[in-house]
Formats: C-alpha cells, structure tokens, sequence
C-alpha cells in the first residue's frame, strides 16, 4: 500500500479514530481497488479500521454496522449494496452518536440525517455519458441501432442511476432502442453468462452492448468472440469504471469505450471521517471528478492509471 506522510487533516480528529468499513464485498476490478485505496488511506491517516467484506449480502453488511455499534467505533464507513433496507440499522447508529459515512453508492432511507455525507459518483452522468459517446459514434449511421443493457446488481444506486441516465438521453433518439435489459451483478462470469443468453435470443440483430461495469462487459466480450463475432466491430461495447481490464481490452481492439468512475475514495474519505468524529460541517455529497476514455486515447493513458 503507498505510504504518505501523516496528512495535516488527520489531526481534526485529535486523536486515533477507529473505523469501522462495511464493504459490499470484491465483485469487480473496481471494488478491490476502492478497498485497497480505504486501507492505505487509513494506515497513512495511522487510524484503525476495522474490515468487513460482506460477500455481496446486505445482511451481512447490517451485522457489520452493528459489530461496529456495539465495539463503539467513532465512525462508520458503509458501502450500500442497494439502496433500501437501512432506515433501522441507520437508527441505531444515529442513536449511539457514531457518524456513517456513505461511500460509491447511496441509499434512500426516510430519516436522512441518518447518515453524514455521501463520497461517491454522480452515477446519472456517467450513464448519460455513456449515451452521449453512441451518440457521437454513430451520427454518421442511419436506421435502427439495438441495444443490449447489461445491469449492475438489482437495485443498488449506480445501476439504477446509470440505466436512468443513458435512457435520459437516448429518449430524444428513437431509433436507439435497449432490446434486451438484464442484471449481472457486476461480475465478469454473470456478464459472460446473460451475454450468451442474448446473443442466443437476439444474434445477429445486436449492434450494441452497454454494460453498467467493464468487469461485465469483459465477460460479455468473451461470449460474443465465442459466438463468432467481433466485439468492438460487429457489436459496439461500452463500459463503465474505467478499470485496467477495461484498458487492456481497448488496447486490444475489443472495446470502444470506458466512462470513468473514480474508485480511488480512500484519502477524501478518511478526511471525511475525521471531520465527522470531531463534530464538523460536512458536505451531504462529495462529489468525484471522473471522465470518458475511448479505445483511441486507451494506450496513450494507460501507463498513468492508477487502478
Ligand atoms: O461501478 C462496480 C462495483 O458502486 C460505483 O460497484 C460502484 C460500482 C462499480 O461493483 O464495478
């Protein structure tokens, strides 16, 4: 993990906090660098955190809150698998006076002081960016263009604010239309697997795939070279996240385009957490900076990515 010199922010707490992280588990490229960047932030800030990986079950990460609650940590850290299900746990936390910390998914909950901030995306653009970039690909094309969505897991924020946002802007184009909308949890084996079965269903008809993350455009890009077909060419593939993967795939002719969602949290999170425990003013979203990186930018990039 990196090394950093003891950040001036991290004496706002005045003291070592202990943190307590419910992670909704290591489903793609994306969420394992969004852990490691949380734990070297954390030994950097010299806090202690205390690690929960919950295996993609909310019930898990609930039993972590409450762990949490129950050792009296100062602040929780939760990474909302979906975005309902909180309000009573949410509660507790509330009513033992310990801040949560909402970080790369939000929640709707009735009672909203319920938790701090949110550090995360504005998952909307991300997916009308997506749309903006077909767009601009296929201006010069005429007729009908069929898209195949690849959803993240049922329910949580960033699948359902990124099919919302690329819907927002394709709605002004009729021609584009999502023939076939199915979850695959974020996971490269659900991505390949629905992959197949769309391919089965729709062939040859298929000139699109937009998957909500590149780990599922990566396995759907090996089901469509198994079907014969070329990925990239014979049916245009859109991600999101902008991983290595997702580089790495571009670079070979594979993909098209990554939109980026910044997974790298940990600094502004532990900044978060310490202003948190010391009782101060915190923003309801700290908002992430993140871009678009077609195929043609892919190799010029590459070697400055971090994740
Ligand atoms: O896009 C995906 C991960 O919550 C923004 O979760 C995150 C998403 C990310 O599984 O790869």
């Amino acid at each position: 993990a990196a090394t950093w010199a003891t950040p001036a922010w991290s004496q706002a707490a005045g003291k070592k906090l202990v943190i307590g992280f419910a992670q909704t588990g290591a489903e793609s490229e994306w969420r394992t660098a969004n852990t490691d960047s949380v734990k070297a932030a954390a030994q950097a800030a010299g806090y202690e955190l205390k690690f929960s990986d919950a295996q993609q079950k909310q019930e898990n990460q609930i039993k972590a809150i409450r762990s949490f609650i129950a050792q009296k940590v100062d602040v929780i850290i939760l990474a909302p698998l979906v975005t309902t299900g909180w309000d009573t746990v949410l509660k507790e936390a509330k009513a033992a006076k310990i801040p949560v910390i909402l970080e790369s998914r939000n929640v709707v909950v009735k009672d909203p002081s319920t938790w701090t901030t949110f550090v995360g995306s504005d998952f909307v653009e991300e997916g009308r960016r997506a749309a903006q970039w077909l767009l601009g690909h296929t201006k010069n094309t005429t007729g009908t263009v069929n898209i195949v969505e690849l959803q993240g897991t049922v329910g949580s924020d960033p699948a359902i604010e990124r099919k919302k946002g690329f819907e927002e802007v394709l709605k002004a184009h009729p021609r584009y239309k999502i023939i076939r909308s199915q979850t695959a949890d974020f996971t490269r084996a659900k991505g390949k697997e629905v992959m197949e079965a769309f391919l089965k269903a729709e062939g040859k008809k298929i000139n699109v795939l937009y998957a909500h993350n590149d780990d599922m455009a990566i396995g759907a890009i090996q089901a469509i070279e198994e079907a014969g077909l070329k990925p990239a060419k014979d049916i245009l593939v859109i991600g999101v996240d902008a991983v290595k993967g997702a580089f790495e795939a571009m670079i070979a002719g594979k993909m098209n385009v990554s939109v980026e969602c910044n997974p790298l949290l940990g600094p502004q999170l532990m900044e978060a957490a310490a202003k948190a425990a010391a009782g101060q003013q915190l923003p309801r979203w700290i908002k992430s900076i993140e871009g678009v990186f077609p195929a043609e930018v892919a190799a010029k990039e590459f070697p400055n990515r971090k994740y």
